[in-house]
């Protein structure tokens, strides 16, 4: 007894490396350090007309390492939360300095990667109530302002690829929500989308996926992340059990902590390895968190 004990238990030692080497990985320490010893994207701030709101509108914008404007880039286009502007995901991601990384140890396809204003409105400062809701209605205003004006403002001015294929979309929080609302609602022009940490502007489940196998059919990646301590979970929750129920696939990555950019940096550093690359959606069942602070969660 005590010898097939002690094989077992043997044999699960020998398991659990074997297992966890097919999951894939948060992001690790040093991920979003400066290296002096490689290249370098560029930011540059962009102003574009906006029909839509009737003002010139900023974003900001970084071109790889190495952009070349005799070359044709994929763009994603990457969104902040409510207290945010375009300058967020700068501010508290560092966004330049983990892709920068990534793109080192050429773990990411070539991307102009679009950090716009989502408050489509006349004054869209985070300033005073940033809950009051033409504030929060300026987010889904934001739809129009993007496909109609920032969208060609890109594609004619910067050296990118403008099929489905090749544009992206994803988002923290508010921009999260904006995220799963536009790319799903515009299968015909995002074919990659991600929502970390989702906001309560995220549509319903029916409304936001009415038609699973149009989704399953042009979708290349549908990405839903979330801190497992973020009350905001169930917006993610909900959208991910209604995709299962509906064979949709997608990835759905529960990490542990709350609603900050720490979830939303490993958001990035996990999706941008993703995308413009062939997909196995076999695969999605390796982005399970298996580190310390959580139990394992099941991929079901
Ligand atoms: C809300 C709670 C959170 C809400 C929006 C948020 C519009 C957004 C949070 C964020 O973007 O960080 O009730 O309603």
């Amino acid at each position: 007894m005590k010898q097939l004990l002690f094989a077992l238990s043997f044999l699960l030692l020998l398991a659990v490396p074997a297992f966890s080497q097919n999951i894939v990985k948060q992001a690790p320490a040093g991920f979003d350090s400066l290296r002096a010893d490689i290249l370098h994207g560029k930011i540059d701030t962009i102003s574009y007309t906006s029909k839509t709101v009737g003002t010139q509108r900023r974003a900001l914008i970084y071109t790889p390492p190495g952009f070349s404007k005799k070359k044709k880039y994929a763009v994603l286009y990457l969104l902040h939360g409510i207290g945010g502007d375009e300058k967020e995901w700068l501010n508290g991601g560092k966004p330049q300095l983990i892709l920068d990384n990534l793109y080192a140890e050429h773990k990411i396809e070539p991307m102009i990667v679009v950090l716009p204003n989502g408050r489509a409105m006349e004054d869209d400062r985070a300033i005073g109530n940033i809950m009051a809701p033409d504030k929060v209605q300026a987010f889904a205003t934001f739809e129009k302002d993007l496909l109609n004006d920032l969208i060609p403002f890109i594609e004619k001015q910067y050296p990118v690829l403008s099929d489905r294929e090749h544009r992206a979309i994803a988002g923290l929080s508010m921009g999260g929500g904006q995220s799963l609302n536009f790319g799903l609602g515009n299968l015909d022009k995002f074919a990659w989308v991600g929502g970390f940490s989702s906001a309560p502007n995220t549509k319903m489940p029916e409304e936001l996926v009415p038609d699973p196998e149009a989704a399953k059919k042009e979708l290349r990646l549908l990405w839903i992340s979330c801190g497992a301590s973020d009350r905001l979970i169930t917006y993610s929750k909900r959208t991910h059990d209604y995709l299962k129920e509906k064979g949709v696939p997608h990835i759905y990555y529960i990490e542990p902590g709350v609603h900050d950019f720490k979830v939303w940096k490993n958001g990035l550093y996990m999706f941008s390895q993703l995308l413009f690359k062939p997909v196995d959606t076999s695969d999605f069942s390796k982005y399970v968190y298996t580190g310390e602070g959580m139990p394992p969660i099941s991929p079901e």
